[in-house]
């Protein structure tokens, strides 16, 4: 890890100025198509595939100073990698990064990658990307996604029967008197009472086809069972209401998935989930059509979150 952090320190200072702050705005317009790497066990490094949307409307180009991920050692090309506006697809045939010195890699499995990017003016962004390990490169599909995130997990239950801490935590639900009882702070309450085993994942779903599309159902191979829910308060209650019909995004448009609003429950998630992990998800949507994608594990802030409500309808 050390060597990891001095690596991209040094791309840092060759790359760009002396005067990027050392924590980053995330970046906020860049849209996630899809990510993915294939394992191959004879070969020293491996492509990183990586569909990136930089929104035309925003005309900002973005020079790549650094990249980091726990999994293994992110190669960089000598010559400098940009983000221009529009559609940038990092792919094999491009061969801008690559992995190397790799821990393991298991197919099923996903990873964080986390790009520090800089934009014209010298201002630095975090962007983490959720990396699926797969075998071969998933469908794309005619959505996006925006800041995704997982909120960290540190344990599991041991036994794996979570058929009783279910029961309660419905309990729990029915009694939340104070405003700020969003799904978030139901899920501090159940950690202190060691419930293990229950996360929730949260993303603005960009939909940038000419049609309608519905969000039935999500999985992913570790958690047990993922339902969409939206965290409503009534009368100083807050409770999750399972939506049963699904989550609309309209043609060209979006829905965010925040604390205290839509989100997605992941309850017997059977692995902890820790800062540099990513979960594969698989979301489907009313027409049959699945989208494979990975959320990186992170704590992200409120802050973060007021100026994901602030983003405008995407045109
Ligand atoms: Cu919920």
């Amino acid at each position: 890890m050390k060597r990891l952090f001095v690596f991209s320190i040094l791309i840092f200072a060759l790359v760009t100025v002396f005067t990027l702050p050392v924590t980053a705005e995330p970046a906020f317009e860049l849209r996630i198509r899809e990510a993915w790497v294939i394992p191959d066990e004879n070969a020293d490094s491996l492509p990183l595939n990586i569909v990136i949307n930089n929104p035309m409307e925003l005309d900002t180009t973005y020079t790549l100073v650094g990249a980091e991920a726990t999994i293994g050692e992110v190669l960089l090309p000598d010559a400098s990698v940009m983000l221009t506006p529009g559609l940038n697809v990092w792919d094999a045939a491009g061969g801008q990064l690559a992995l190397t010195h790799i821990e393991q890699l298991h197919v099923g499995d996903a990873f964080a990658l986390n790009l520090m990017l800089a934009d014209e003016s010298g201002t630095a962004y975090d962007f983490t990307v959720g990396v699926l390990i797969v075998e071969e490169a998933p469908q794309p599909a005619p959505f996006e996604l925006i800041l995704p995130w997982v909120r960290p997990l540190a344990e599991v239950p041991m036994d794996g029967d979570m058929s009783d801490m279910e029961a309660t935590e419905e309990a729990q639900m029915g009694d939340m008197s104070d405003m700020e009882a969003t799904e978030e702070a139901q899920m501090g309450d159940m950690g202190d009472m060691d419930m293990g085993g229950l996360t929730a994942a949260y993303m603005l779903l960009v939909n940038v086809d000419e049609s309608d599309h519905t969000l039935v159902s999500v999985s992913s191979p570790i958690v047990g069972d993922a339902q969409l829910h939206q965290t409503i308060v009534e009368n100083d209650v807050a409770r999750m209401v399972p939506q049963e019909d699904g989550l609309l995004i309209p043609a060209n448009g979006f829905v965010l998935l925040a604390p205290g609003g839509y989100h997605i429950m992941l309850i017997n998630v059977t692995q902890p989930l820790v800062e540099g992990d990513a979960l594969p998800l698989t979301l489907t949507f009313e027409n049959g059509l699945s989208w494979e994608v990975a959320l990186p594990v992170y704590d992200a802030t409120f802050a973060s979150l007021d100026l994901q409500f602030e983003l405008e309808a995407p045109e």
